[in-house]
Formats: C-alpha cells, sequence, structure tokens
C-alpha cells in the first residue's frame, strides 16, 4: 500500500467530483448515516463551472431554476443577482453550499481520480488519484459531470504554433491580456458564442473560424429586480412543479405567460401562422434558449421544425450587416434543436465590428497552423493566441478517461467501445454498486442538469439505503434491464428529427466515437415516474447480492 494511502478505513461511499451533483450526493450520503469522501481534481469546488472561466461565461438556463431546491436553508438564504448567472456568481453559490452545509471537511480537493477497480471477492472499489492516494469504499457515486472532458480541434501543425493556446474550458487563472493582440477563436458552439463579443472588445483582431452556423437567441439578461425575488417567492412552489412536470428543460421560460407556455404542450397546428407567430416573437422578446420548442411537435414534425429555424434564421440575419457575413451565420444543413441551440448576448452582432473576421471552415478550411498562425486558402493569418472553445468528449468522455474496471477487470472504455449501455442512465452491468449522476442514458443535458442531478441522488441515495437495509453487498444493472433501457433511449429518437442530429449529442464530434443518441430524450417527468415505480417496485432490473 503506498504509503501516503488515506486507506486506513473503508467507506461506505466515494463521491467523484464536487460540481452540482457530487456536492448534493455528499451532502445526502452523509446525512443518511454514511460516511463519504468526495475527491475532486481541482482546487475548489464548481464542476464545470469552476474550471470554464472564459469570459462572457453564464448559465443559460434561468438562475432562479438552475440552483438546488433539496435544501430549505439554502433555498431561503441565497439570492442570485442576475436572470442568467455568470461564471463567477454559480461558483459562488456552490462555495457557499460547501461552507453552510460544512461539507469541505469531506473533499479531498486537487485529487485527480485515475483509477477505479472493483474487487470482486471483497464487493469492494479501490480508488487511485494521479497523485497515489488510494481510497477504498463499498459504492462509488460518479458525478464527474456529463460536459467535463474537453477536445482539442485536430489541426495539422497546431503543435508548432508559438502564440498561446487555451481551451475555454481550462482557461488559465491569470488572464490573458488581449490589448494590442491577434486573436483566433475556433468554434462557435455555445462557449463560442458567449466568449467571442468579449474577446472582440479585447483584443486588435480577431479573427472567428466557425465550420457550422448555429442556431441562436438572445439570451436578454439583466439583474434581478425586488420585484422579481416578490415574484418567485410567491411562485416557486408553483412554477418548479410546472418545470418538473413539464417535458422540456426550465430554460429562458421562468415568467413567460401562462398560455405561451402551455402552446409547448400543443401541436403547432392547433394554432393560426399568426399565432404562431407572436408566440416564437413573445419567446424571443424573452430571451432564451426555447424559443424554437415553442410546440410540441418542434422535434418530430419537418414542417414546424423548420418554421421555428427559419424564424431564428431571420433573427439573425435582421442584426448582421454585412451580406456575406449574414450568409455565413445563417445556420443550414441540420434540423432545429439537433445541434445545442446557443444563447448569448450581441454575438451576431459582433460580426459588424471592424476588427472581426469571420472564416467560414467548410468552405475555406484551416490547412495547418505555422508557427505564427494559421494558413486558410494559402493566405497566413498571423495570431498571437487561439482560443478552442471547440467542446467535449460528452457525456461518456470523463468517465472513460479514468481507468474504471468492473467484476473481472473488465473496462468501462472497452464495455462502451460501441456506444455507452446503461441501466437509466444510472447503473451499468458488471460494475456492481458503481451509480452515475448525468450519465449516458439519463435525460442529463436534455433537461435542466440540476433539476435531474437532483433527483437522481435523491433516488440513488435510496437504492444505497435500500441495500444498506437489506444487508445486500452488490447491486448492479440486470443484462435484459441494461439492454431494454438502452433500446428505449436509442428508439426514443427513431423516426423524428434527432435521428439527424449531427452534434456532440449523438457523439459525432469525437472522431471514432459511434453515433449513438447519448442522453434521454423523454423528459424529466416521464423519466422520474419510471425511476419512482422501479423504487416503489423494489428495484426490478437491479441484482442484488
Ligand atoms: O462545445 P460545442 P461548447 N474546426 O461542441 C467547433 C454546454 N455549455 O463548449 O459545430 C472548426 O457545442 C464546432 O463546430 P461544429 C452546452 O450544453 C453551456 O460550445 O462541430 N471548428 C462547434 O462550433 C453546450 O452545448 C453553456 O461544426 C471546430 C464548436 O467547436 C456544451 O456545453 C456554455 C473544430 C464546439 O461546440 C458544449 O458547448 C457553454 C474544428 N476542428 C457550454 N472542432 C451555457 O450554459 C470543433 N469545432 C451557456
Amino acid at each position: 500500500m503506498p504509503e501516503n494511502s488515506r486507506d486506513s478505513e473503508i467507506l461506505d461511499v466515494l463521491v467523484l467530483g464536487c460540481g452540482f451533483g457530487g456536492l448534493h450526493g455528499l451532502y445526502r450520503l452523509r446525512e443518511d448515516g454514511h460516511r463519504v469522501i468526495a475527491l475532486e481534481a481541482a482546487p475548489e469546488v464548481g464542476g464545470t463551472w469552476y474550471w470554464n472561466r472564459y469570459p462572457g461565461a453564464r448559465c443559460d438556463v434561468e438562475s432562479l431554476a438552475y440552483c438546488y431546491t433539496f435544501s430549505p436553508v439554502i433555498d431561503a438564504e441565497w439570492r442570485w443577482s442576475e436572470r442568467y448567472a455568470a461564471r463567477n456568481e454559480i461558483v459562488s453559490y456552490l462555495k457557499w453550499v460547501a461552507d453552510r452545509l460544512d461539507l469541505r471537511k469531506d473533499i479531498r480537493f486537487n485529487s485527480r481520480l485515475t483509477k477505479a477497480h472493483f474487487d470482486t471477492n471483497a464487493a469492494l472499489w479501490h480508488f487511485e488519484t494521479e497523485g497515489g492516494e488510494t481510497y477504498r469504499a463499498r459504492h462509488f457515486l460518479a458525478a464527474a459531470g456529463p460536459l467535463s472532458a474537453p477536445i482539442m480541434p485536430d489541426i495539422p501543425g497546431l503543435d508548432n504554433f508559438r502564440g498561446e493556446v487555451i481551451h475555454t474550458a481550462r482557461w488559465p487563472e491569470t488572464y490573458p491580456d488581449f490589448a494590442g493582440k491577434r486573436v483566433g477563436i475556433i468554434g462557435t458552439g455555445s462557449s463560442g458564442t458567449q466568449v467571442i463579443p468579449i474577446v472582440a472588445q479585447q483584443c486588435e483582431k480577431l479573427t472567428v473560424f466557425m465550420r457550422t452556423p448555429n442556431f441562436y437567441s438572445p439570451a436578454h439578461n439583466r439583474p434581478l429586480t425586488a420585484a422579481d425575488h416578490a415574484w418567485w417567492e410567491e411562485n416557486r412552489e408553483k412554477t418548479r412543479d410546472r418545470l418538473q412536470k413539464g417535458q422540456r428543460w426550465g430554460g429562458g421560460d421562468l415568467m413567460l405567460d401562462d398560455e405561451i407556455n402551455d402552446a409547448m404542450y400543443k401541436k403547432a397546428s392547433e394554432f393560426s401562422a399568426e399565432q404562431r407567430r407572436q408566440i416564437y416573437e413573445a419567446r424571443h422578446a424573452n430571451g432564451g434558449g426555447v424559443v424554437g420548442w415553442a410546440f410540441a411537435d418542434a422535434m418530430i414534425d419537418k414542417e414546424v421544425n423548420e418554421e421555428a429555424g427559419n424564424f431564428l434564421r431571420e433573427k439573425v440575419r435582421a442584426v448582421v450587416d454585412d451580406p456575406a457575413a449574414k450568409d455565413k451565420l445563417t445556420p443550414r444543413g441540420f434540423a432545429y434543436g439537433t445541434k445545442r441551440v446557443t444563447v448569448g448576448t450581441a454575438f451576431p452582432e459582433t460580426f459588424n465590428r471592424p476588427n472581426v473576421e469571420l472564416i467560414d471552415v467548410k468552405s475555406d478550411p484551416i490547412q495547418s497552423f505555422t508557427e505564427r498562425g494559421a494558413m486558410v486558402g494559402g493566405r497566413e493569418i498571423p495570431l498571437d493566441f487561439l482560443i478552442a472553445a471547440s467542446g467535449f468528449d460528452a457525456l461518456t468522455g470523463a468517465l472513460t478517461a479514468i481507468d474504471v474496471r468492473g467484476d473481472a477487470g473488465q473496462s468501462l472504455k472497452e464495455i462502451w467501445a460501441d456506444g455507452p449501455q446503461t441501466y437509466l442512465g444510472i447503473s451499468v452491468r458488471g460494475f456492481p454498486n458503481m451509480y452515475m449522476i448525468g450519465g449516458p442514458g439519463s435525460p442529463s443535458v436534455f433537461t435542466n442538469v440540476v433539476m435531474t442531478n437532483e433527483m437522481q441522488v435523491e433516488w440513488i441515495s435510496d437504492l444505497i439505503g435500500y441495500c444498506e437495509a437489506h444487508g445486500h453487498a452488490r447491486c448492479e444493472a440486470d443484462a435484459d434491464a441494461q439492454a431494454g433501457w438502452t433500446e428505449k433511449v436509442n428508439g426514443l429518437v427513431k423516426g423524428n428529427l434527432w435521428e439527424s442530429a449531427e452534434s456532440w449529442y449523438v457523439g459525432a464530434n469525437v472522431p471514432g466515437k459511434p453515433r449513438v443518441i447519448l442522453a434521454y430524450v423523454g423528459g424529466y417527468a416521464a423519466y422520474k415516474a419510471e425511476c419512482d415505480a422501479i423504487c416503489d417496485a423494489g428495484y426490478p432490473g437491479f441484482r442484488f447480492s
């Protein structure tokens, strides 16, 4: 056993990660009387919000709905300052939660988990961190984050580039000085959309390398007023109930009129063209990412989807001056919503600035990087900085980066080589006593992530309690249940527009990653109902021993 082992006792549960899911898991399991330690690679809590320090980083789900509900104390004492919380405020919130609930004493910071091996004979998980510390626990709660394994663009010569290369999710602690500098940004997803307008104001020349123009709608962020908070006090329970029963996430629609919200549960054909237009306009004026999800059949009926897409295309074209930039920024080639819709502040307007150049890399690819910059169409674009807003190996990447081995030493990465297989997105056959928060096959990124995390933490904690109460040393998905759930997750996208997705939703952004839908598109309410029914029935689909 290594000298720096923390292995002297066997933990009940080891929690991986201290973002929203992990912190709640640590709290709840400790409250249940378990001995729990949480490992966190960062020096602070926050999870994905700790790492995504890039300028402009802000949640595009409204802050009033993007927070914990499990603790009346937290609920009563915290006040959000803006409609959409900036990254710093979210990290402050999670730091405050960690202090308020006295969580820090059970967190090991700067502890990146590298190995998690299940010892079949002893029914124990053995863990090892990058620093060589080891732990043992009976249960393993993995809250590694669905979007926490950054990927870099694979462009020849990038290693030769002498300027500074920064991934948005690994932004340096010391803010780079962009004044008088030439900056290139690759990527116009959610991160690119937020970082581009800010860096454009700070640097001398910004070149944006865009591969796919995405659907965009403005956030209309603003400070929350005393009246907003009073409204929230009065409507909190009702609104939470609506979000939980609804099909979609709690995005930018908290304070929309009921009539407009309710249209989301009806087919577009139940409204006249004029009424539909009014609904899109109201959603767009309200702000947020759910403008196009105005009707129930937005992701089923091609025409409805196209109408929503055209509305957003028109809005973007209206604010861009240069005809060439207008065309480049107009989304095409994929259905609305099959790539994550981006939300921001003055993103398309940024391309009206004289110091910003937009390069469509589909028609003008970056051939290579030189020491000085990027070669495009035989022209060298000199750069001092390259910002990669190039995304993540979503849903599976954070866990497969760790050497996770279950029964008989089988590797999770190998088991998932043809696509992830899970039961409820929570459990994997052959990996007993391991549970995932925001795992593949769970609703995760297709819902308000915090809301679904909370539900999963409570449900998994109940399952662990059930094992303890019944003296079960092992709990894992059974083969049929896992196959059935995986089929259900994949079946939900068959025959509708999700199937055509060309995005990280289906692993399309990672070369060699199998093309399967990575999360459950059935919505929070249906998922929760299913999980609750399984709990009530004594956990069919799990094998206990
Ligand atoms: O990553 P992305 P992200 N050459 O994968 C481009 C959440 N999030 O960090 O579309 C050129 O969406 C790529 O092009 P293409 C949210 O769920 C939330 O922006 O593949 N371009 C794309 O434009 C979000 O969806 C918030 O053709 C290359 C971009 O890089 C998720 O995180 C904020 C390239 C990657 O976009 C991920 O967002 C931020 C190449 N070689 C993130 N490789 C909020 O709450 C990649 N690209 C607001």
